[in-house]
C-alpha cells in the first residue's frame, strides 16, 4: 500500500484567491494513479491549501478553547467553517478523481482521530481498513481536531500519515510538493538532496533553521521533514514535485526523481 500526501501548494495557489483548486494537476494526478490502481492500493491524505488555512489562521483555532464564552464561542464557529472549507476541497479530489474512474472515498478526519496538541492519540481505522480491503481509495485530508489539551486544534495532513505509517505500515509514503524534493538550503539556492538518510535529518533541520512561517499554520516543510524522520521508521519517504506529470509515477515505481528517505 502507498500513501499519497497531496500538498496544499501542489493543488492551490495559497497566495491566491481562498478556495482555488488546481483541477489540472490533480487530474494529471488521478491519471498517473489509475495506471497502478487496482495492482497497488492507495490512501490520498490533502493538506488544507487556500481551502483550511486562512480560516484557521482568522480564528485562530490553533490556540484552542479559551475560557472565556464569546470567545470561545467565536473560534467554535471558525472550527465549523474551516471544516467546512475542507469539506469543499476534499469534494473536489473525489469528483476528480472519480471522473478518471478510480472509487476515492472521503473520509472525514475530525471524526477518525482525537489529538493531544496537535498530535493523534486516538485514531479509528476499522472504516479505513475495510475501504481498503474491498478495494476503494480512502481521501483524508489535514482537518480541525477535537484536542484533549487545548479542546480544539489543527491536525495536519503530515501528523495523519505518521500515525497511518505506523498502524498500517504501507511500503512506502509520498509527499507531492510544489519543488522538485528537499534542498539543503533554500530552493533554487541550496542543493537538491536526492538520497537522504534518516539520521541525517536532524543535521538538516538545524541547517534550514526550523520555524513556522507563511500562511501555513502547520509548520512547512519542517513540519514534514520532523514527520518524515518518524515515518522512515515504518516505511521508505519520497519527496518529489506534484506539479510535474510523471514525477508521483516515478516514485511510485521507485526510479523517480526528487528526494528519497531511506530509513
Ligand atoms: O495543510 C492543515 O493541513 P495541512 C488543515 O496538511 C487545515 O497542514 C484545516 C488548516
Amino acid at each position: 500500500m502507498i500513501i499519497v500526501k497531496v500538498g496544499g501548494s501542489v493543488f492551490s495557489d495559497k497566495t491566491g484567491e481562498p478556495e482555488n483548486f488546481d483541477h489540472e494537476t490533480v487530474g494529471n494526478l488521478a491519471r498517473e494513479i489509475a495506471q497502478f490502481y487496482p495492482g497497488e492500493s492507495f490512501i490520498i491524505v490533502h493538506g488544507g491549501g487556500s481551502f483550511g488555512h486562512p480560516q484557521a489562521k482568522e480564528y485562530r483555532i490553533r490556540e484552542g478553547l479559551p475560557g472565556d464564552w464569546e470567545t470561545a464561542h467565536h473560534r467554535r464557529i471558525g472550527f465549523t467553517l474551516t471544516h467546512q472549507a475542507m469539506l469543499r476541497a476534499n469534494a473536489n479530489f473525489i469528483q476528480t478523481f472519480v471522473r478518471e474512474g478510480l472509487p476515492a472515498f472521503s473520509v472525514s478526519t475530525s471524526s477518525v482521530f482525537v489529538t493531544e496538541n496537535g498530535e493523534v492519540v486516538y485514531g479509528d481505522l476499522e472504516v479505513l481498513r475495510r475501504l481498503l480491503e474491498l478495494e476503494f481509495i480512502p481521501v483524508l485530508f489535514g482537518d480541525v481536531s477535537i484536542d484533549l489539551a487545548k479542546g480544539i486544534d489543527i491536525l495536519s495532513g503530515d501528523q495523519i500519515i505518521t500515525y497511518l505509517a505506523k498502524m498500517l505500515e504501507p511500503e512506502k509514503v509520498i509527499f507531492l510538493m510544489d519543488v522538485d524534493g528537499i534542498y539543503d538550503g533554500r530552493p533554487g539556492e541550496g542543493g537538491l538532496i536526492q538520497n537522504l538518510g534518516r539520521e541525517e535529518i536532524d543535521s538538516l533541520l538545524e541547517r534550514l533553521h526550523c520555524t513556522a512561517s507563511g500562511t501555513d499554520v502547520t509548520g512547512g516543510i519542517c513540519n514534514k521533514l520532523q514527520e518524515a524522520k518518524k515515518i522512515a521508521e515504518h516505511s521508505e519517504v519520497w519527496f518529489v514535485n506534484g506539479k510535474v506529470p510523471g514525477r508521483l509515477s516515478g516514485a511510485i515505481r521507485g526510479d523517480g526523481f526528487g528526494t528519497r528517505i531511506r530509513s
